[in-house]
């Protein structure tokens, strides 16, 4: 390993940033971090191998491939002394107690989807620790279980369940580009969720690497741990080196249809009526809709809404069901595909329509896009004057979106103190407002933030309210943060309600227990606090 790596660039950071630095080990020494870690890694598999400083020739490229938001990745002021692409679960150990050693943050990344880009930014000296090597996925369909580590994409975990069975499948998200490491600790919902609940209402076990670089399963690591990594955001506690899950059961054929109405054919009133029927119907179905403005010619605006529905059956009954529930959207057989599990996973993840290949789900990076999102969570219908709201907020605004989630079904038999992830019963649905752009690039990010602002709070009469609760998924910085290096506990406080309701005390005091120097931290991670 060449010692001399950069000391120009490495120094001036430090100089700069000293000042703010709250580590353990406030001396920050580079040449020993990097000598430190193959002391500390297995040897049969070296650790140089994985390691990427700025040197390197494809340290560029791989430090933006999974930098999924480019309107973070372009703006960043300074970017890691080195990346770990972990070839080994020991070098990942390693890195933890190196940096922690001499004075580098980690950001964790598996799959680099978070909408604030947290996992390859910070303003402290930082190393990524990249996990995107270490991503096999063992099943065993005898117990129906699997483990998937980390930097596997959920779209992975689907092709290949669907390469055991036709009949298994896991509740995760629609993007099946998602790493399941950051995935997951944020719960992970999808297009089951209505009947199987989320990603961690599915995970059984997990191995962890905690403040110490000891690598502990559930029962080293304890229900405490075991409770607040299933949904309060993993980051706070420690590297999640893989998760174990149970599979569920699905039929060998299942069903989706999207139906899209504009304004003129009466879109307000089918979206009222859905935010009553939605959250209510057989859990076996699930419709998501998503609102887009489009434009008709001239400055003839209107709102499309597509109707997307999942149903875990044949289409005669999903006919039926749709005419005694919801017989005002009209569906109609034509507008039915029936297809295996695995294909409707394409469909969502809106490749395809599920008639080509399901290699798709192997492609592993998605991105080239500027994006900024906010969420909400409704425990009231949204009343028809607030829809017209909305349209009027969205025809405002070019390359927006808004997607509804409808909840009810399995996520309301969960407690809400049963894993960290609080919004549970009571939630008629989710939502999701997005800007996404490519025109403009970075300069066009100042403008598009702030219309993603002005459209949040033309909805906050609607929302919940306190606090107005948000999904943690979703990260949005605006709700509440803190500096890359401290955590002050009133400013997480009011991030940490938002995402975590009543939650968040007993998670401030589980990050007490295990990382009471609060070495693993973002700008909206769990600072360690006993109430
Ligand atoms: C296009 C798109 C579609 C999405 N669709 C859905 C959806 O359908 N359902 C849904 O629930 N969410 C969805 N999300 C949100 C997504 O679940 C989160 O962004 C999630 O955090 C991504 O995980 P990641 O590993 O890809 O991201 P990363 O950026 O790698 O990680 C996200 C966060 O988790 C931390 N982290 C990552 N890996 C680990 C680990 N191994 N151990 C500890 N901490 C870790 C990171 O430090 C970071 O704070 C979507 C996001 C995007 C961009
Ligand atoms: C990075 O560069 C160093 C010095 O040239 C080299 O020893 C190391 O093998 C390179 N790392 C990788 C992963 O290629
Ligand atoms: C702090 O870092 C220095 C230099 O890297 C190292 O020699 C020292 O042992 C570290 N101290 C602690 C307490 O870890
Ligand atoms: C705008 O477009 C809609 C849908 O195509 C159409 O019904 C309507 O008449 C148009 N309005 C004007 C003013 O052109
Ligand atoms: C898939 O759906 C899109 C609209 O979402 C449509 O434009 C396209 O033609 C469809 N492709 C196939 C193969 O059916
Ligand atoms: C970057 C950032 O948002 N920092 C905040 C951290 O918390 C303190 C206390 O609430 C705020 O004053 C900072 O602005």
């Amino acid at each position: 390993m060449k010692d001399s790596i950069n000391t120009i660039s490495i120094v001036s950071v430090f100089v700069l940033l000293s000042i703010s630095l709250a580590t353990s080990n406030d001396s920050v020494d580079f040449d020993s971090f990097l000598r430190c870690l193959p002391t500390r890694s297995n040897p049969s598999v070296p650790i140089a191998d994985a390691i990427l400083t700025p040197d390197n020739s494809s340290f560029q490229s791989i430090y933006q491939l999974h930098a999924n938001n480019l309107r973070i990745f372009l703006s960043a002021t300074s970017r890691p002394v080195a990346i770990i692409t972990a070839l080994h679960p020991s070098h990942a150990q390693a890195t933890v107690v190196c940096a922690k050693r001499h004075g580098f943050q980690v950001r964790i990344r598996s799959g680099g989807h978070d909408f604030e880009g947290l996992s390859y930014t910070s303003d402290v000296p930082f190393v990524i620790l990249d996990l995107f090597n270490l991503r096999s996925i063992d099943i065993d369909m005898a117990s129906e279980t699997a483990w998937v580590q980390a930097g596997a994409t959920t779209g992975e975990l689907y092709y290949r369940i669907a390469e055991k069975s036709n009949v298994h499948g896991f509740p995760s998200g629609y993007c099946t580009t998602l790493g399941i490491g950051g995935h997951f600790s944020g719960g992970g919902y999808g297009f089951l969720m209505r009947k199987h609940g989320l990603s961690i209402d599915n995970v059984i076990d997990a191995e962890l690497i905690d403040v110490d670089g000891r690598i502990l399963n559930r029962e080293s690591m304890g229900e405490d741990v075991f409770w607040a990594i299933r949904g309060g955001g993993t980051t706070s506690f420690g590297v999640i080196l893989s998760w174990r899950v149970k599979l569920v059961r699905v039929p060998p054929r299942v069903t989706v249809f999207t139906v899209p109405r504009t304004l003129e054919q009466g879109a307000t009133e089918l979206v009222y009526r859905w935010e009553h029927v939605a959250p209510k119907l057989p859990k076996d179905l699930f419709i998501r809709l998503q609102a887009d403005p489009i434009n008709n010619g001239g400055n003839n605006k209107t709102i499309r809404v597509s109707f997307t529905g999942n149903f875990l059956g044949q289409t005669n009954r999903l006919i039926q069901l749709m005419n005694a529930n919801f017989p005002e959207l009209g569906l109609r057989r034509s507008d039915c595909l029936e297809m295996s599990w695995v294909e409707s996973t394409v469909y969502w993840g809106a490749f395809l329509n599920g008639t080509s290949s399901i290699d798709v789900l192997l492609n592993r990076v998605i991105g080239g896009l500027f994006y900024k999102s906010k969420s909400d969570y409704y425990k009231t219908v949204i009343p028809r004057q607030g829809l017209e709201t909305l349209w009027e907020a969205l025809m405002d605004i070019e390359d927006v979106f808004v997607q509804m989630n409808p909840y009810g079904g399995r996520m309301e038999e969960i407690s809400e103190s049963e894993t960290a992830f609080a919004h549970r019963g009571g939630n008629l649905f989710m939502v999701q407002y997005g800007v996404q752009w490519s025109d403009g690039g970075i300069g066009a990010s100042g403008r598009y933030v702030e219309l993603s602002r002005r459209l949040y709070s033309a909805m906050e009469p609607y929302a919940s309210s306190n606090p107005r609760e948000a999904f943690v998924n979703y990260r949005d910085i605006d709700i509440g943060s803190n500096e890359s290096s401290e955590t002050d506990f009133e400013a997480a406080k009011e991030y940490g309600a938002k995402y975590f309701r009543n939650n968040f005390k007993r998670l401030a005091g589980v990050k007490a227990r295990v990382d009471p120097e609060n070495f693993f931290k973002n700008e909206q991670s769990i600072p360690p606090f006993v109430y």
